[in-house]
């Protein structure tokens, strides 16, 4: 997950390019709360789009929460 300071350090985390990349998901060139918070929607959407490949009920209810992750995602 990305972290606004190194463990352990007072100094700021200047993020690299890969991290930018990976989390800077509205392209501003900071890693910032919401660009943590989309990241978050990406790791729950994954899971909730295996669960409902799954099926039965479960799968049902992953299948509409999933589609619900997808609308917040998608602003
Ligand atoms: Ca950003």
């Amino acid at each position: 997950m990305p972290t606004a300071h190194e463990p352990g350090s007072n100094e700021p985390h200047i993020p690299d390019e890969a991290e930018l990349e990976a989390f800077d998901l509205d392209h501003d060139g900071h890693i910032g709360v919401l660009d943590s918070e989309r990241a978050r929607l990406g790791v729950v959407d994954a899971r909730l789009e295996e669960v409902a490949e799954e099926g039965g009920v479960v799968g049902k209810i992953a299948e509409i929460a999933h589609k619900i992750v997808d609308k917040l995602d998608n602003d």
